[in-house]
C-alpha cells in the first residue's frame, strides 16, 4: 500500500470522529515556527572580534562541519527546510550580522548588516525573528548587562536592545510579516544574592528605557523570556518568571517561555491557557532540557504533544508565537534541525486529530474514565499515516528517507570544510 492508500484507511478512523482530516492538514500548513539559526553553529555568530559563548548557556560536542560562514550558514539552513514541510520563519541573533570585516559595537548594529538575511529571506519567502545578544561579549564578562551596577554597561546593553528592535522593525517592514524581537540577558548571581531588589529595579529601567523609543509595532513585535537558572547564576537570575511576566502585563510586551527554564516539574504547557487569559500573545521557545537546561533536540514526547494540545484545543494557534531552541552540536547539526522542527509541527498535527470539543464535554460531564480511555486509545490511532501523507503533500521526504538526504549532504558539503 502506497502513502495515499494508507492516508485513506486512517483517515476514515478519525472521520468515525468528525475529524476533518483534510481540513486539518489545510491549518497545519498555515502554522509557522521560527527555526532558530544558532543550531547550525553552536551559537557561534560571525563577528569579527569573536568572544567564547557566555552567559550560562553551553554547547557539547564536536560533531565535523558546523557552519563557519554566513553563507554556510544559509545552505544548511536551505538544506534543513527542504526536509521540513511547511513555511516557516527563521530566527536570527545580533551575533549573525555581516559587517564585511569590520568590527561594529554591537550598539551600534544597523538593519544594514542584515540586508544578506532578509535578500535571501525575500526570495524564499521566510518571515524573520530576531534577538539582541547579551552574551559572549567583554561587556557581559562577569555575567550582568541590563541590570549592571555600571551605568555605562548599563547604556552599552539599552542601546543595543534599542538598535535590535529598529533591526526587527526593518525585517518586519521588508518582509510583510511581522519580527518577534526577544530579550534574553544571563544577568544573575552564582551564589545566594545579599539584594535582589536592586538589580531587578535596574533590569526595571532598563527595560523602560529600551522600550521607550517607538518603533512601528505593525513591523515589529517586542518579547521578553524569563530563566530560573543557568551555569554561573545557580542562586539567583535577574530576569525570573514572575518579574517578566509582571512587566510583559503592565507594559503590553509578550512573555516569551522556554521550555527549559522552569523548574524540572513544571510544565509550560499548563502555563498558556492561564497566561492567555491575561494576555492577548504569548511567545514559545520549545526546547527539550535534559536534568538542566541543556537544549537537547526537541523529541516527539509528552510535554511536546500537551504543549501542542494546549494551543489548538484552545484556538490559540494565532495567539502562541511557537519558535525552537535547543543546540546540539554532537550529532549532525542539519538532522538536529530536521529532528527538532518536524517532531513540533508533528505535534500540532497530533492535536489537531483529537476529538478535542468531545473530550471537553467529557470533561464538563464529569466522565473522565472516558476522558482518560480516549486519550489513551488516541495514542495508537493511525497517526503516522496522515504524517507521512502530510510530509509527501508538501513535497518533502517521508518518514526517514530524509537521513538519506543529510547523509549525502554530509559527504558532499560538510565534510570538505
Ligand atoms: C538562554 C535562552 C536563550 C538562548 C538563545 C541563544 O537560556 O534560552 O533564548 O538560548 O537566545
Ligand atoms: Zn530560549
Amino acid at each position: 500500500m502506497d502513502v495515499k492508500q494508507q492516508f485513506e484507511l486512517a483517515k476514515k478512523e478519525y472521520e468515525q470522529w468528525g475529524i476533518d482530516v483534510e481540513q486539518r492538514l489545510e491549518l497545519l500548513k498555515t502554522i509557522p515556527i521560527s527555526i532558530h539559526c544558532w543550531q547550525g553553529d553552536d551559537v557561534s555568530g560571525f563577528e569579527v572580534a569573536k568572544s567564547e559563548l557566555s552567559g550560562g548557556i553551553d554547547v557539547t560536542g564536536n560533531y565535523p562541519g558546523k557552519a563557519k560562514t554566513p553563507e554556510q550558514l544559509r545552505q544548511d539552513i536551505d538544506k534543513a527546510l527542504s526536509l521540513i514541510p511547511g513555511k516557516h520563519r527563521i530566527n536570527l541573533h545580533a551575533i549573525y550580522a555581516e559587517t564585511d570585516g569590520e568590527v561594529v559595537e554591537r550598539n551600534q548594529l544597523e538593519p544594514k548588516h542584515f540586508q544578506k538575511w532578509v535578500e535571501w529571506a525575500k526570495e524564499r519567502g521566510l518571515g524573520l525573528d530576531f534577538n539582541p545578544t547579551l552574551f559572549s561579549h567583554e561587556k557581559a564578562a562577569d555575567g550582568l548587562t541590563l541590570s549592571h551596577p555600571d551605568e555605562e554597561i548599563r547604556n552599552y546593553w539599552i542601546e543595543h536592545c534599542i538598535a535590535s528592535r529598529k533591526i526587527g522593525e526593518y525585517f518586519g517592514k521588508e518582509l510583510g510579516t511581522p519580527c518577534l524581537t526577544n530579550i534574553w540577558i544571563p544577568d544573575g548571581y552564582k551564589d545566594t544574592p545579599s539584594d535582589r531588589l536592586t538589580p531587578r529595579k535596574r533590569l526595571k529601567d532598563s527595560l523602560d528605557k529600551i522600550f521607550a523609543v517607538d518603533i512601528d509595532e505593525k513591523c515589529n513585535i517586542d518579547a521578553v523570556e524569563s530563566k530560573l537558572f543557568g551555569i554561573g547564576s545557580e542562586s539567583f537570575v535577574v530576569g525570573s518568571h514572575e518579574f517578566y511576566l509582571g512587566y510583559a502585563l503592565k507594559n503590553n510586551k509578550l512573555c516569551l517561555l522556554d521550555t527549559g527554564h522552569y523548574h524540572p516539574t513544571e510544565a509550560v504547557s499548563n502555563k498558556i491557557s492561564a497566561m492567555l487569559l491575561y494576555s492577548e500573545k504569548l511567545a514559545l521557545h520549545v526546547s527539550r532540557p535534559v536534568r538542566w537546561d541543556s537544549d537537547h533536540v526537541v523529541t516527539f514526547d509528552d510535554e511536546l504533544k500537551e504543549i501542542a494540545l494546549e494551543i489548538v484545543r484552545n484556538d490559540a494557534i494565532d495567539d502562541v508565537m511557537i519558535g525552537l531552541d535547543f543546540f546540539d552540536a554532537s550529532i549532525n547539526r542539519i538532522a538536529a534541525w530536521t529532528i527538532g522542527t518536524r517532531n513540533m509541527i508533528k505535534a500540532l498535527l497530533y492535536a489537531m486529530l483529537l476529538p478535542n470539543e468531545y473530550l471537553k464535554q467529557l470533561q464538563e460531564k464529569g466522565d473522565f474514565t472516558e476522558r482518560l480511555a480516549l486519550l489513551e486509545e488516541f495514542k495508537s490511532y493511525p497517526f503516522g499515516a496522515i504524517w507521512n501523507y502530510y510530509c509527501e503533500m508538501m513535497d518533502v521526504p517521508v518518514k526517514e528517507t530524509w537521513l538519506q538526504d543529510v547523509k549525502s549532504y554530509e559527504q558532499e558539503v560538510l565534510s570538505k570544510r
